[in-house]
């Protein structure tokens, strides 16, 4: 049995209800098998098997006081994974889902990500199962104070950076930051995706919608291809799904679809102009559902209950990009299928996994361009790191040169994803150059620090 299998067999064996951090692991660990062969150095230092176990867990209780007076628990987390490369970094997720299992594949993704920005950042996640849907803004005010009343003693700025995922955005982590400022009697940034006044960066909100239209738009390249006249499918519609939508209308495409966890919208005439302007102000400010788009446009269909996929493959809508930008394993086999069928030349993944592993089987064995989230969706965590460096220096560079730096990076991922699969003999693929680029770096500075 290889190295590799028998540290999937452990695992599975050790936490057998973490579905999607075994998920997350298999498919890392089978591109990784060929660096063990490869570099027996890592297999004698034990490199997989430290890897794949996180530095600490930290898992704590927030007891929060709800409008009506009443105390309500959630329990809050934070995965410090790896630290080899840098301060652990990553984001924090509030959805009443969050469990350890789905906090470990993200904390665990987002080592080898954050390794392929090429800025000294680590690994890390947190969060907790605390829905904010619902819940006024004082309610959610108090919870993130709470929350932060516990983690505060585990992070700094060269400890660990937390920034938002789902369910967390520009205005938690203003209440998150303000309750550390106020313990520590610092103000040393240590957050990302803070507001501009107060230590934030300009282009960061937009970066991950951004980079992963940037990804796409560089794996296109590779075929003579572009955005020009493309039908394109977007999941979500938060803060990734909003600015793919943008850079997309800007690159020239037409998105014809958004979501969120109750409907799906199809809109044939295209996402574009004041309309993007009304998605942003309904799901930031109004904190509306997305059905409401159909009511505000006539020119919409609102289908209640389906996923983009799951339309996609039941109207058999004809689309050439697919960007998956909600959750975890929203794509099936079957949604897959469809999307081939349907025309789909190009994937990229602003969400996390959203493409469970027979999906993937579907588009690799159909040739489509595939970017997985790890390489696709790091511009987000690219932009935390270059808003830790304005941070650090106490000053804020403009909004083209962090744009210029998100787009140098995520042209500079592409590349590394396609020369390491090119080196190992597996030219072309994303998933695999992925995994093993992000993967070295680590792996070297693990092995330099000897057995720790
Ligand atoms: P938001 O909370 O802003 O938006 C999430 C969107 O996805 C909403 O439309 C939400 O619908 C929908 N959604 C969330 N969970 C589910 C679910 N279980 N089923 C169906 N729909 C769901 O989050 P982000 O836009 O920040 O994050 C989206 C994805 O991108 C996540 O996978 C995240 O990990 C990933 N990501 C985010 C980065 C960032 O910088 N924010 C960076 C890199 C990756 P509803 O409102 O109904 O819940
Ligand atoms: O999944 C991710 O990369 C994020 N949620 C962003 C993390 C960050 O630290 O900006």
């Amino acid at each position: 049995m290889s190295v590799t299998s028998e540290i999937l067999e452990k695992i599975k064996k050790q936490d057998p209800h973490e579905f999607e951090f075994h998920q997350a692991a298999e498919e890392v660990l089978e591109s990784l098998e060929p660096t063990a062969k490869k570099h027996p150095e890592f297999v004698k230092a034990k490199i997989y098997e430290r890897i794949i176990e996180p530095d600490r867990v930290v898992m704590f209780r927030v007891p929060w006081l709800d409008d009506k007076g009443e105390l309500q628990v959630n329990r809050g987390y934070r995965i410090q994974y790896n630290n080899a490369i840098g301060p652990y970094k990553g984001g924090t997720r509030f959805h009443p889902s969050v469990n350890l299992g789905i906090l470990k594949f993200l904390g665990f993704e987002q080592i080898f990500k954050n390794s392929l920005t090429t800025l000294a950042m680590g690994g890390a996640k947190g969060g907790s199962d605390f829905d904010p849907k619902g819940k006024s803004d004082a309610e959610v005010m108090r919870f993130c104070h709470a929350y932060m009343l516990e983690l505060f003693r585990h992070i700094g700025p060269d400890i660990d950076v937390p920034a938002g995922d789902i369910g967390v955005g520009g205005r938690e982590i203003g209440y998150m930051y303000g309750m550390y400022k106020k313990i520590r009697n610092d103000h040393t940034g240590v957050l990302t995706g803070k507001g501009l006044s107060f230590g934030g960066s300009l282009v960061r909100p937009e970066a991950t919608g951004y980079g992963c239209v940037y990804f796409a738009a560089e794996m296109l390249a590779t075929k003579g291809l572009d955005f020009k006249g493309k039908t394109v499918a977007i999941s979500g519609s938060g803060n990734v799904a909003q600015f793919a939508v943008e850079k997309v209308n800007q690159l020239g495409g037409k998105v014809i679809t958004l979501c969120d966890s109750s409907s799906t919208i199809v809109d044939d005439e295209g996402i574009s102009g004041d309309k993007c302007g009304y998605v942003m102000d309904l799901k930031n400010v109004q904190r509306g559902r997305i059905s409401e788009y159909a009511d505000k446009f006539g020119c919409a269909v609102c289908y209640i209950g389906e996923s983009v996929w799951d339309v996609i493959k039941n109207q058999g809508l004809k689309i050439d990009i697919a960007l998956p930008c909600a959750t975890q394993n929203e794509i099936d086999g079957s949604h897959a299928e469809a999307l081939v069928k349907n025309g789909c030349i190009c994937v990229a993944e602003g969400s996390n996994m959203p493409s469970t592993p027979e999906a993937v089987r579907v588009f690799k064995d159909n040739g489509l361009l595939f970017g997985p989230g790890k390489a696709a969706n790091a511009g987000g965590v690219a932009t935390s790191g270059l808003e830790m460096s304005q941070n650090s220096m106490r000053l804020s560079w403009t909004r083209e040169e962090v744009d210029a730096r998100l787009l140098g990076i995520m042209k500079n991922i592409h590349k590394s994803c396609l020369d390491a699969a090119e080196v190992y003999g597996r030219k072309g693929d994303y998933v695999f150059g992925a995994n093993v680029a992000g993967f070295l770096k680590v792996a070297n500075a693990m092995l330099a620090y000897g057995y720790v």
